[in-house]
């Protein structure tokens, strides 16, 4: 009997922790399966991508694995979008962000902020084989304005 309660009292204790730790674990591991930076030294492909209000054409892109693509960003629209690469997590936490702070400076290596008619580009490299997503955080356009990237074996 007095070994069960230790027992009981221990697996409790247990749980929270290790609560913790998992949530931790995934999201160090959505960060890593998004990619990084690209060098833009190493640009294996040039991929276009035309922003309207409130779309990326094209919304799906293949990509190979270990491959640095410059995208090409050119806004059609009369909107300023933007086009962020992360995890949907990332995507959704930074799109709440601009929802209550609409006018705040980016500084995200992974976001790149395009006005109307301009045209801008994103260096990035995909590390592991998957399914990235795309977005435009800014309010009003995070509901529609998504795409994904899907990173193929090499
Ligand atoms: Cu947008």
């Amino acid at each position: 009997m007095k070994k069960f309660f230790i027992a009981s009292v221990l697996a409790i204790s247990l749980i929270p922790a290790g609560a913790v730790a998992q949530a931790y674990q995934d999201d160090r591991e959505g960060s890593a399966a998004v990619g990084k930076l690209g060098d833009s030294g190493k640009v294996s492909r040039t991929i276009e991508i035309t922003m309207v209000d409130n779309r990326f054409k094209p919304a799906e892109i293949k990509v190979k694995q270990g491959e640095t693509v410059k995208f090409v960003l050119r806004n059609a629209g009369e909107k300023k979008h933007d086009m962020m690469i992360g995890s949907m997590a990332q995507l959704d936490k930074h799109a709440k962000m601009m929802k209550k702070f609409p006018d705040m400076e980016h500084a995200d290596p992974n976001l790149i902020s395009v006005d109307p008619g301009k045209s801008g580009e994103l260096v990035w490299q995909f590390t592991e084989v998957g399914t990235v997503d795309f977005a435009c955080p800014r309010p009003g356009h995070f509901k529609g304005m998504r795409g994904r990237i899907i990173v193929e074996d090499k």
